[in-house]
């Protein structure tokens, strides 16, 4: 096996692209599909000063590397959700890139800031908790980027998460969310821009990168996905993939290119209120995350396996 650009000993094959590439020509080629998208997407201006959500996995791990090596003034923010110790090990895993870039790390700990985690919010309003788990994160990147004037919130969802969660769409139909299936939204509404750059880079990609890279990351999976579909969505996309390499990434790409338009109509960005609480920008007078900190007020911490139990299997128990 030869690299495609200098015919050394490539590291590793790229199916749907034919080719093979060496250490250097393969950092180069993730490089280049980053620069790429956001190129094509309109993500980033040079000067734009970047916010990366960080998790302590490859893929958030893997984007803040490829923002600052190619000049990016990119910090991180983490949030602590208190799931025991997969959330101990992020957490490690994140200072540890931090600390040897020597960039600055802004951690938010759901519990210690917001007096409960994602356990306990799981548990005490019936979402699933990945569900309680995004708003809660989605909300604190948002503010976090607004209240410090960062100029957009960079996500490290990579091809095979935006595939999975588009064959969800579809599965169900749910045109609104395909007219908001895109890798960049532009600032509104006291929302910051916001912009996933791995889009063209796979799940087994970013895991190489980091490794060839030197970069140590979370391994472990997050033990609350349970009650999440979009593993099994996953897992079909990669079946697919292997019989057709490339029918993954034709699937996402050729959406962006000749379906989400059709779906803009059905979007649903109508106008916003601010939320009575926070003031975050939100459709209903008190906004997700700070009714997830209502519910939970006062309630006892939820242990992390009970949770899981009540949802194992993909069915809730009651
Ligand atoms: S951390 Fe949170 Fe993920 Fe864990 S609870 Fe679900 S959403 S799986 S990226
Ligand atoms: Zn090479
Ligand atoms: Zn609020």
């Amino acid at each position: 096996m030869k690299c495609k650009v200098c015919r050394d000993a490539a590291v590793i094959d790229i199916r749907r692209h034919n080719a093979n590439f060496c250490e250097e020509h393969f950092i180069r080629y993730c490089q280049q599909q980053v620069l790429r998208a956001i190129h094509d997407y309109d993500m980033l201006e040079p000067d734009d000063r970047v916010l990366v959500a960080v998790s302590g996995g490859k893929d958030s791990l893997a984007i803040w590397d490829i923002l600052l090596d190619n000049g990016w003034k990119a910090d991180g923010v983490y949030v602590g959700l208190g799931i025991g110790t997969y959330s101990d090990t992020s957490l490690e895993m994140t200072e540890r890139y931090a600390r040897s870039r020597e960039v600055e790390l802004i951690t938010v700990d759901l519990r210690a800031e917001h007096g409960f985690d994602v356990p306990t919010a799981s548990a005490e309003t019936g979402r699933v908790p990945c569900s309680a788990c995004g708003i809660s994160k989605r909300h604190l990147f948002d503010s976090t980027a607004v209240s410090r004037g960062y100029d957009a919130v960079i996500t490290g969802h990579n091809l095979d998460d935006e595939a999975a969660v588009l064959f969800g769409n579809v599965m169900s139909w749910q045109t609104d969310y395909l007219g908001r299936q895109r890798p960049m939204l532009p600032a509104r509404d006291g929302f910051p821009k916001k912009a996933k750059p791995l889009m063209r880079l796979t799940e087994r990609e970013t895991a190489a990168y980091c490794v060839l890279r030197g970069i140590e990351y979370q391994i472990d999976e997050c033990p609350m996905a349970v009650g999440n579909k979009h593993l099994a969505y996953k897992a079909a996309l990669n079946d697919l993939d292997v019989e057709s390499p490339g029918s993954k990434a034709a699937f996402y790409l050729g959406f962006l290119q000749r379906a989400v338009d059709r779906f803009e109509g059905d979007s649903g960005r109508g106008d916003l209120g601010q939320c009575a609480r926070c003031g975050a920008p939100t459709d209903a007078a008190v906004c997700a995350f700070c009714r997830i900190v209502q519910r939970t007020e006062g309630a006892a911490a939820a242990p992390v396996e009970v949770v899981i139990k009540r949802y194992a299997g993909g069915r809730r128990r009651p």
